[in-house]
């Protein structure tokens, strides 16, 4: 058994990795400052994780929160790119400041490893799939604060020795992820709309394509960095290594929810990404990580957890 801290762990990431490692009968603690988490993501594990209401800015708070810890799950983070480009300095704070205040922390309580969790952001418009050798090109202040987070991170394992690995993240989904906000994740809000009987607004002509992978499976992922040291020091992938397009993703809705989507078009959204894919070749080759939920089971359960609450276990 191993003690855990996880950064965010009220969000919609961190509340699944909570679950999860309670599950496996380990000992966690979060640290969340509930501006986009809620206690609601916790009611599964409620009374068994030990929660701090604090904020990554405050060293003392981050300090108290890696206290006695083995491993660190650093989720916190300001995930809009749009809020980036509107407030760089916020994002800044949270997502660099932030991260350096978790490794700091994490360095003076000779923590055995911090998992980052990053972003496919990093990569822009660069060649797919995308391949963590290939250079970066961060087209948002969001972007260049995970890029920002991942070489403070890889700083401190060459500097101070601290084992660190950073998971860049494709486009996760799966219950618990906020479906209210315009900026929320496409396969939220369309669910959201199927559920409700509206029409779904498609940003472009549909076909640009997404990476889209399971919420379990980022889950799993973050587990075997924290058990294998083969990854320590490096950037990872956490895809499925497959395209999928707006259009694609209509059509599974419809046939899940038997139901007709209807479109509303409407301009591409500026800065938006035409293709976005991964190589998962590191993560399988160093983690034995491969994603296990198929895509299909991992709507349903999204579905599921829309329309009723109840969760439906997948592989
Ligand atoms: C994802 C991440 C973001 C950042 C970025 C890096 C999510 C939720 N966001 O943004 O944090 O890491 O990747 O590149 O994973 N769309 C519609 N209709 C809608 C909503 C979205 O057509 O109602 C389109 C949108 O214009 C885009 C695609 O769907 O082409 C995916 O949008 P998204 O917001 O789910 O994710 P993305 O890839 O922009």
């Amino acid at each position: 058994m191993s003690k855990y801290l996880i950064t965010g762990g009220a969000g919609f990431i961190g509340s699944h990795l909570a679950e999860s490692l309670v599950g496996r009968g380990h000992s966690v603690r979060i640290l969340d400052n509930f501006s986009t988490g809620r206690k609601e993501n916790l009611s599964a594990v409620s009374g068994r994780v030990e929660i701090l209401e604090g904020d990554i800015r405050d060293r003392d708070a981050v300090r108290t929160a890696v206290a006695g810890m083995d491993f660190v799950l650093h989720q916190a983070a300001l995930v809009s790119v749009t809020q980036s480009v509107e407030n760089p300095e916020e994002t800044l704070a949270v997502n660099v400041a932030g991260t350096l205040n978790v490794m700091q922390a994490a360095r003076e309580a000779r923590i055995r490893k911090v998992v980052l969790a990053s972003s496919c952001a990093v990569y822009g418009a660069g060649p797919i799939p995308a391949r963590e050798e290939q250079s970066t090109m961060p087209l948002s202040p969001y972007a260049a604060s995970k890029l920002a987070g991942e070489s403070f991170a890889l700083s401190y394992y060459s500097s101070y020795q601290l084992p660190c690995v950073c998971l860049r993240y494709f486009n996760v989904f799966g219950p618990r992820q906020d479906f209210h906000s315009p900026y929320s994740g496409v396969i939220a809000i369309f669910i959201a709309r199927a559920v409700a009987g509206k029409p779904v607004t498609i940003y472009g002509d549909g076909r640009q394509t997404r990476d889209f992978i399971y919420v379990g499976d980022v889950v799993r992922a973050n587990i075997l960095a924290c058990e294998s040291d083969r990854a320590d020091g490096r950037v990872l992938n956490i895809g499925s290594g497959r395209g999928r397009s707006l259009l694609e993703l209509r059509s599974e809705l419809e046939a899940l929810c038997g139901v007709r989507m209807k479109l509303e078009r409407s301009a591409p959204r500026t800065g938006d990404i035409r293709h976005s894919r991964c190589s998962p070749a590191r993560a399988r080759a160093l983690l034995g990580f491969s994603p296990q939920t198929d895509f299909r089971a991992g709507l349903d359960a999204t579905v599921r957890w829309q329309r009723d609450g109840s969760e439906l276990k997948t592989p």
